[in-house]
């Protein structure tokens, strides 16, 4: 209420004497403060981040000075002499660069507020975005308007149009691992059902060309089905959603260069097993690969049958519903390739950038599962644990057998004892 009030304050001031730099800019409050004509009209945070300006008068606008930020504290000001045509656009590149139409930020896909203000430093437009997927922009529809909107997909540098491309908010397959002779339900959530045209689940198994499915609406989402198959391979799978204005998006956005796929395979599993791992270490046998000592999880792999096994393909995860979360890279055999008998560690450290033993998770010391998968998904070995102790790891005795205990001296790496 407070901040309301203040607001109208600043509003009255505003009208009054002009002189609103002396309030704070509105902190919550959606409305731009002074209407120049000129607008935050879309936004990309999900890669080559941007921000698109329209200008919606009949004239050519200077906009030399003008700051546009995402932090207060870091304004990006705009160069002297930039300008937009009437009715025209301007892309600034949210890259770090701070050089010309290159700002001083990037942009959070998981959503922020954007600000623009005029060289005088009076705020004129601010847009709160949300979450934005890959391909996905937030934006004015139409251009200059109040109706902020998410886009499948993008109208960078020219106009967005009437309405917005149907997007896609998520895409869910049951069963996530699945079998031979098994049908797959995929369901695909939209951000709204409104003029919707049609949605198609692409599909193709073992190469050759893509066929359509019709996905239906069932209850609030949409449902298709890929058909059982009764031999190994790969099934390779993308979305397309269709509006009734003509417009389209796919989800993988860059679909069909990128897609879904699932394989169906029938391999014995390799005779390997989570044998040992720290969840909760503060001062145990530390990550020396940055070059200092980092106190990161780890897991530890022991190859319990009689031959070698390269686990490139396969895949760690700290979730037994989420099998697929970190992807050991197949391009280093040497490194990824435990011998009979052998063991491997894995840094849970969350910083696949240290190296292909370095994982996208870490290991929670409340307790969650740890589980090694195969190429398909299939659980070769999966463990769930309880509340962890500092710097006391977790593992088999012996190595291999179905018995579990702490252990005060950690032997990452080799024979548990
Ligand atoms: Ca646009
Ligand atoms: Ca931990
Ligand atoms: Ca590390
Ligand atoms: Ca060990």
């Amino acid at each position: 209420m407070i901040r309301f009030l203040k607001f109208l304050m600043c509003l009255s001031l505003a009208a009054g004497c002009l002189v609103f730099n002396a309030c704070d800019p509105p902190k919550d409050e959606v409305t731009p403060v002074i209407v120049e004509g000129l607008f935050i009209n879309e936004i990309y945070a999900s890669g080559d981040d941007w921000i698109e300006l329209y200008n919606d008068l009949e004239t050519t606008k200077d906009i030399g000075g003008y700051f546009i930020y995402d932090n207060a504290a870091n304004k990006y000001k705009l160069p002297a002499s930039t300008s937009i045509p009437a009715k025209g656009f301007l892309i600034l590149f949210c890259n770090d660069l701070a050089t010309g139409l290159n700002t001083n930020f990037k942009l959070s896909s998981d959503g922020e507020t954007v600000y623009l203000e005029n060289a005088s430093g009076t705020l004129i437009d601010r847009v709160e975005f949300p979450k934005l997927d890959n391909g996905q922009s937030y934006g004015r529809y139409p251009d200059g308007s109040t109706n902020l909107v998410i886009s499948g997909n993008t109208s960078k540098g020219v106009s967005n149009g009437d309405s917005q491309a149907p997007a896609i908010e998520s895409v869910a397959r049951l069963p996530i691992v699945p079998g031979l002779n098994q049908e797959v339900t995929i369901t695909v959530k939209l951000f709204s059902n409104a003029n919707i045209a049609s949605v198609k689940l692409f599909n193709r198994f073992n190469g050759g060309a893509y066929t359509a499915i019709n996905m239906s609406l069932s209850g609030s989402n949409y449902t298709g089905i890929l058909p059982a198959k009764s031999t190994v391979g790969k099934m390779e799978y993308y979305i397309e959603v269709s509006g009734t204005n003509g417009k389209t998006s796919f989800k993988p956005a860059s679909a069909p260069a990128n897609v879904y796929d699932y394989l169906l395979n029938t391999d014995a599993l390799p005779q390997l097993v989570v044998n040992e791992f720290m969840a909760y270490s503060t001062s145990c046998c530390p990550d020396t690969s940055s070059g200092i000592n980092e106190y990161d999880d780890w897991i530890e792999i022991y190859n319990k049958g009689n031959v070698a096994v390269n686990i490139g393909g396969m895949y760690l995860s700290d979730s037994k519903s989420d099998p697929f979360k970190a992807k050991i890279p197949t391009d280093n055999p040497a490194l990824t390739t435990i011998a009979p008998g052998g063991y491997l560690l894995l840094w849970a450290d969350n910083t696949p950038s240290q190296g292909p033993l370095h994982l996208n998770f870490g290991l929670s010391n409340a307790g969650e599962d740890v589980g090694l998968f195969y190429l398909d998904g299939r659980t070769i070995d999966a463990y769930t644990y309880g509340a962890q102790s500092e710097n006391i790891s977790w593992g088999r005795i012996t190595d291999g057998a179905a018995t579990w205990k702490a252990f005060s001296t950690p032997t990452p790496g080799t024979s548990n004892q």
